[in-house]
């Protein structure tokens, strides 16, 4: 079988994880990750989705903080502070900083994105040397998403990076604009890996940050639409709230419901001009199946918490069961 994940970065990669660990060494997975978090800081470009799915598929994650590296130090970030410099904000880790290094020189030789992350997936295998995941940018074009707020009584538009890491999320969403995405196309591959897959799994990251940038690439978005594979979703709302990030704070700035119905309106059905077929919900939101099953999706009720790899493993086999069961329709 052939899983094609679209990957936001912690909840994404965590699910990734239990997919891995739920399916065969004969199955294989691609996943397309979210590269409108990306930032070009101190002259590096950084690319937080991406390093965060290769890190938490090859064990170089740090388990705690969700994002970075695992025994990961900060003196380069602690020598930024002391030169003043203003992008100190971001945390640049030591052992991370070789990975923006090296990023950044394959992009500066004129490779694109995708070869930059084929590169740096060289040394990290993500997924483990028997079963190989592949991991592809959505786009190697520039797509950033930027956030319209007000800070000190002033409108200002900046980086959803310094949204979350200098405000941590705590000024107000007028709009979210995924800048470029209207001119992008999809990475190598992505197509591919959309309209050959088996199972096309949406897995529970950010809708607006995370899923929506990759979606609202055109031809990706029309590859979804019209794959043979079913198209299965995770709620990333439980219990009418986001299980972590900044997803409550967008979803109601933009005036979407923080539910899982709100969620899985927001995507929309294939049987309307959406991309989902199906939708987990949790056993929590259970009162919300029939309006989203009226909304043209197929519902399964799980426990959705990924607490622990055993119960991710185990969601995953979920989404893969009813994945299975929309394509024997
Ligand atoms: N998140 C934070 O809350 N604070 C940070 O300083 C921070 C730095 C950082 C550096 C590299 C990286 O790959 C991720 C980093 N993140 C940080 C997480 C990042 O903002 C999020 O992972 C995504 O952009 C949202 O999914």
């Amino acid at each position: 079988m052939h899983i094609t994940l679209l990957s936001g970065g912690m909840g994404g990669s965590r699910f990734a994880q239990g997919v891995l660990d739920a399916v065969t060494p004969a199955d294989t997975i691609t996943v397309v990750a979210n590269t409108a978090d990306d930032i070009t800081l101190h002259g590096l470009r950084i690319c937080p989705d991406l390093d965060t799915v290769m890190y938490t598929l090859s064990g170089g994650i740090d388990p705690v903080r969700g994002w970075g590296r695992v025994d990961e130090t900060w003196n380069a970030k602690a020598e930024l502070e002391a030169y003043g410099v203003e992008e100190a904000w971001f945390g640049l880790g030591d052992r991370d900083l070789a990975t923006h290094l090296v990023r950044t020189s394959v992009l500066r030789s004129g490779a694109p994105l995708s070869t930059a992350t084929a590169r740096l997936c060289e040394r990290w295998r993500p997924g483990g040397t028997s079963r190989s995941v592949q991991l592809l940018p959505m786009t190697d074009d520039i797509v950033e998403t930027h956030i319209d707020t007000t800070i000190d009584g002033e409108a200002r538009r900046i980086h959803f990076q310094e949204f979350w890491i200098r405000h941590r999320a705590e000024v107000p969403v007028h709009a979210v604009e995924v800048v470029g995405a209207d001119r992008a196309t999809a990475a190598p591959g992505v197509l591919e890996a959309i309209r050959d897959a088996d199972v096309v799994l949406i897995p529970p990251s950010n809708p607006i940050v995370s899923v929506g940038p990759i979606i609202s690439i055109g031809d990706i978005r029309e590859a979804l639409r019209s794959t043979e594979a079913p198209v299965v979703g995770v709620s990333p709302i439980i219990g009418g709230s986001a299980v972590r990030g900044m997803a409550n704070q967008l979803l109601s700035g933009l005036g979407i419901d923080v539910s899982a119905s709100g969620v899985a309106r927001f995507h929309g059905s294939r049987t309307d001009d959406g991309i989902l077929d199906g939708w987990l919900i949790d056993d929590s939101d259970a009162g919300e199946a029939a309006s989203i099953e009226q909304a043209g999706l197929t519902v399964r009720v799980v426990p959705l918490w990924m607490s622990d790899p055993s119960k991710t493993r185990k969601l995953a086999a979920d989404a893969l069961d009813l994945a299975r069961e929309l394509s024997q329709r």
